[in-house]
């Protein structure tokens, strides 16, 4: 991802930690067909790496890959919150074509991740992730670019009374309207903000470099915006960054979204 030149261009204080890589077990647990224990484990590494950048003073933003690691960086960011400053009031900005809310058994996990961060989805070894009582609330997430939706996830949605932004809405009101709500209400009311970003959430028909894109999503421009505007807020506490497949990059462009991505969330987005 050009880490080093982003440090040499922009001088800041980034460190590329490397990959977290899959170990033995993992790799033992998905040849048994255990996904679920396999990708459990795994999101556990994914929450040691990102609570050691907290716990060492750092912001993490970790670059994916499947949207479920998402289950080990949030719980790490809002365990840290509970640790250092004793709060469980983290809010989370969910930015999908998706809402991930699948809270049955069936079907993908990266379909299900929102409702492991939030404490209901079906499969308990995600809901308990990291420290149970740092779950977050449904108040405290707020889900922005979505454009494809699930009977059973707009009732979760309904039922939990979560503000959802979808990609329609964005349309009729402009993505600095829709942020400049979304900020406002989140500064207000949570002690810290963590940025969850799909790729998915841009348009497919343009950036394709991702395992489910659709068509008529978030811009690459509207994308930087929202990443940067995230990343500037005083109470920006981390980000994913997830989904890229550089296998279905067919046109060479996605990576570079991704990049612009990574520096905008780092406060560059010109
Ligand atoms: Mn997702």
């Amino acid at each position: 991802m050009r880490i080093g030149q982003r440090i040499r261009n922009w001088g800041a204080g980034i460190i590329d930690s490397g990959d977290v890589t899959v170990n033995n077990d993992v790799k033992r647990l998905v040849e048994e067909k255990e996904i679920l224990k396999a990708v459990e484990l795994y999101c556990n590494c994914v929450y040691d790496r990102a609570s050691n950048a907290y716990n060492a003073g750092h912001i993490p933003v970790v670059i994916g890959g499947d949207h479920s690691i998402a289950t080990g960086t949030i719980a790490a960011a809002s365990n840290y919150l509970l640790q250092e400053r004793q709060s469980n009031n983290l809010g989370v900005i969910w930015v999908d074509a998706h809402a991930d809310l699948n809270d049955r058994i069936r079907g993908n996990i990266h379909g299900k991740v929102a409702a492991s961060v939030l404490g209901i989805s079906a499969h308990n070894e995600l809901n308990n992730l990291g420290d149970i009582q740092c779950k977050i609330r449904p108040e405290n997430i707020i889900f922005i670019g979505l454009s494809d939706l699930m009977p059973n996830e707009n009732m979760v949605l309904k039922a939990h009374d979560i503000e959802v932004n979808g990609i329609d809405r964005i349309q009729c009101e402009g993505i600095n309207n829709i942020l400049t709500k979304v900020m406002t209400r989140l500064e207000t009311t949570t002690d810290a903000i963590y940025l969850s970003l799909d790729i998915d959430a841009c348009d497919g028909g343009v950036y394709r470099g991702c395992a489910t894109p659709e068509i008529g999503g978030l811009s690459g421009r509207e994308a930087i915006e929202v990443a940067y505007w995230i990343g500037q807020s005083e109470k920006f506490i981390g980000a994913d960054i997830v989904e890229f497949s550089p296998k279905d990059d067919i046109f060479q462009n996605t990576n570079q979204l991704v990049v612009k991505l990574i520096d905008a969330v780092l406060g560059y987005r010109i």
